[in-house]
């Protein structure tokens, strides 16, 4: 209510003490001065009369009011100042802001600063990644090269090789070509060979004629083939029986007689089985040669000799007409059968021809002993003989050659 009180007091009085004071505001002052004299009259003279008579209270009260307004003044200089202060940090704001915005964009610029150092150093990366990829592929280039020249040098290999397999198929050509000729010779041969062998089984089952004397293979139908020596030089004679010098024991079995045995390039016997064959096969004629120790030779001759089998004991069944120098010493022992010391088919009882005369086709014994002992200078007892044609008693045969051949018709 006092606060209220001079605060209306103080807008009365202002107007007189106005003039000595520094007004910043002329609307008010003027107010003031225009109207107070006016609106206060007799009312306000007589209301301000103690006031003005107080005049050092009213000092103070001035006084006071002066410092009250000069606090005001203050307060509004200070407003004042507030208010630049506030300009200024208006303005201080605005370049702050504008700072900032500076700052931001320097940031900014920092940033893409940044950014484009990275960029720059992953440029650098690349450009060294470039170099590198650029360095591989200059070596991936110089082995590509070396590559290619391994492959030139192959493909040459491969053509030269093909050239050498080209050379190959020519020569297998060839060699079939050569095969094929060969295989025609040989089937060509095997084929004559074969017409050779019917050849043979029909030939060779005795001497040939008209051919060298020697050795010859004989195949009879149902034995192994042998050899025989033969003389085929005019007529193709078998040797079958043949004493030349007494190398050979002629002292032997039924079994050694059936199945041959000798020397068919000195004495022998070819065999009774063998001679029972050829000449069942077909007609043979006999012819045997006699020789002496002299030098002297004579034979004789038979024109169908044929020997029975095993079961008729090499029967002599056959032996033709007798013809020759040497005399008949044979024909009398025609259809005996073959004795051995061992098997005794002879005509005496108690007594075996063949144990003292030699194996032969014995009867009550025999005129021709050619299986006897074997005697060099002839001179024996109880040796070769030919009973025909002897002329001294211990005269005996140092050569015999006893050989068969088929009757020619
Ligand atoms: C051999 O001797 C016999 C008598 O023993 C005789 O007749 C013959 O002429 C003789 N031969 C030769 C070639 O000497
Ligand atoms: C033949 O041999 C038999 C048995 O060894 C013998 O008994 C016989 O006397 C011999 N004959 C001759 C002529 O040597
Ligand atoms: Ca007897």
């Amino acid at each position: 209510m006092l606060r209220l009180l001079s605060y209306l007091l103080g807008l009365l009085i202002f107007p007189s003490v106005q003039g000595g004071i520094a007004s910043n505001s002329k609307d008010q002052s003027m107010c003031v001065l225009q109207d107070a004299p006016q609106q206060c009259g007799s009312f306000c003279l007589a209301a301000l009369n103690p006031i003005f008579d107080d005049t050092d209270s009213m000092r103070t009260t001035l006084d006071e009011i002066k410092a009250e307004l000069k606090a005001g003044l203050d307060s509004r200089l200070k407003q004042e100042l507030k208010e630049d202060f506030a300009n200024s940090i208006q303005a201080l704001q605005t370049k702050l802001d504008a700072r900032l915005d500076r700052t931001e964009e320097l940031r900014m610029m920092k940033i893409t600063a940044d950014v484009n150092d990275d960029l720059k150093s992953q440029l650098n990366t690349l450009h060294d990644t470039i170099k590198h990829l650029q360095s591989q592929l200059k070596i991936s280039e110089g082995q590509i090269k070396s590559k290619e020249d391994i492959l030139k040098v192959k493909e040459e290999l491969i053509k030269s090789q093909h050239e050498h397999l080209k050379n190959r198929d020519e020569q297998i050509s060839d060699l079939r070509t050569e095969i094929n000729s060969i295989d025609n010779i040989k089937s060509e041969l095997s084929s004559q060979l074969s017409e050779l062998q019917k050849t043979d089984d029909i030939l060779h089952d005795s001497c040939p004629s008209d051919s060298p004397n020697g050795i010859y293979q004989i195949k009879l139908r149902g034995l192994e083939p042998f050899k025989v020596p033969c003389v085929s030089s005019t007529f193709g004679w078998t040797v079958i029986q043949r004493r030349i010098d007494g190398s050979e024991n002629f002292n032997r079995t039924w079994n050694d007689y059936k199945s041959g045995f000798g020397n068919v390039r000195g004495e022998f016997f070819i065999g009774l089985e063998k001679l029972h064959r050829m000449t069942e096969a077909r007609p043979h004629e006999l012819y045997i040669k006699l020789g002496k120790v002299n030098g002297s030779t004579s034979y004789a001759h038979y024109d169908d000799f044929k020997i029975g089998s095993e079961e008729e004991e090499y029967k002599l069944k056959n032996l033709g007409k007798y013809s020759g120098e040497a005399g008949d010493s044979l024909s009398d022992n025609k259809n005996q059968k073959f004795t051995t010391f061992d098997r005794d088919n002879d005509n005496i009882n108690d007594f075996n021809c063949a144990s003292t005369y030699g194996a032969w086709w014995h009867k009550a014994c025999s005129d021709s002993l050619l299986n006897a002992k074997y005697f060099k200078d002839g001179k024996g007892y109880r040796g070769i003989l030919w009973y025909s044609w002897q002329e001294n008693e211990d005269e005996l045969l140092t050569f015999v050659e006893m050989m068969i051949r088929p009757k020619s018709l």
